[in-house]
């Protein structure tokens, strides 16, 4: 069976990676058309080209910082003029920044955190969402976190990121009752990617440590998870997803090889 996104266009932000790399990936096999969104150039070009080709989809790619306020406003009127709004917006860019205690942590990574998980989700949406709801169609998917749930110590900023994303996901789809757009979470734990490396700053022993013993998610997991979501019948909305590993219980609970 056609999936139901065959032909549709889907924009996807932190394409580049992991998740964002992976949701591109999936939807393009479901014969989706993509707008990839990230800030390093070289991997979109790479990507595009790698899914362009065998599926026969459309893939062009946007160097969008989603902190820059008015890049994404004109990046998305251009689009928006040229090809009308996307069927599918995926807030999927974001990051952790350190994991220091309150007391310890470094100022500017609460910024780069709020201002690209919260700031930068808002942004884009705020660009995308006036045409959706005109059009009266439209789905949008938040990629949020279990840290939108539970917090673990040196997480406080990391998770207040995520606790917004989870409210600007139900708000959003509050605000958007009776128009034919839908809005969805997608609340993932542990999710082996570039993630910790960034986290930690490129301390790779430190991110491979995150996932040691245990069998987390993968980018394609998640994925998946979005193909079902956006996959569904129009007049189902899955609003909210959370999403564990096996060996994940919850923030706080793994059950690691050996413990
Ligand atoms: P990765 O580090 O592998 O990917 C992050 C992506 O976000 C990259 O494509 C990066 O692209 C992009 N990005 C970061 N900052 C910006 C920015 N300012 N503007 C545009 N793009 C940006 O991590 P994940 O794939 O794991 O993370 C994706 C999302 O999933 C994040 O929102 C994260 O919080 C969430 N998540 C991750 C989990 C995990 O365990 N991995 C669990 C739960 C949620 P570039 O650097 O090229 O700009
Ligand atoms: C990322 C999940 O547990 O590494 O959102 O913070 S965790």
């Amino acid at each position: 069976m056609t999936p139901r996104v065959s032909g549709q266009l889907a924009l996807v932000t932190g394409a580049s990676s992991g998740i964002g790399e992976a949701i591109a990936r999936r939807l393009a096999g479901d014969g989706a058309n993509l707008v990839l969104w990230a800030r390093r150039e070289k991997r979109l070009t790479r990507l595009a080209e790698e899914i362009a080709a065998p599926g026969g989809v459309a893939v062009d790619i946007g160097v969008v910082d989603v902190r820059d306020r008015d890049a994404v406003r004109d990046e998305a009127e251009r689009l928006i003029a040229a090809r009308g709004a996307p069927d599918i917006l995926v807030n999927n860019a974001g990051l952790a920044a350190g994991m220091a205690l309150v007391h310890d942590a470094e100022v500017d990574d609460w910024d780069r955190m709020i201002d690209t998980n919260v700031k930068g989700l808002l942004y884009v949406t705020r660009a995308f969402l006036p045409a959706m709801v005109e059009r009266d169609s439209g789905q949008v998917v938040n990629i949020g976190s279990i840290t939108g749930r539970q917090v673990y110590p040196g997480a406080s900023v990391y998770a207040a990121t995520k606790y917004a994303v989870q409210a600007i996901t139900e708000g959003t789809n509050l605000d958007v009752l009776g128009t034919g757009v839908r809005v969805s979470g997608i609340h993932p734990g542990l999710v082996d990617t570039e993630f910790s490396l960034v986290r930690f700053k490129g301390d790779e022993d430190r991110a491979r440590a995150v996932y040691k013993g245990l069998e987390p998610l993968t980018g394609a997991d998640v994925a998946e998870v979005v193909s079902y979501v956006v996959n569904a019948p129009p007049h189902v909305n899955l609003a909210d997803v959370v999403v564990f590993g096996e060996s994940q219980g919850s923030v706080h609970h793994f059950h690691r090889d050996g413990g």
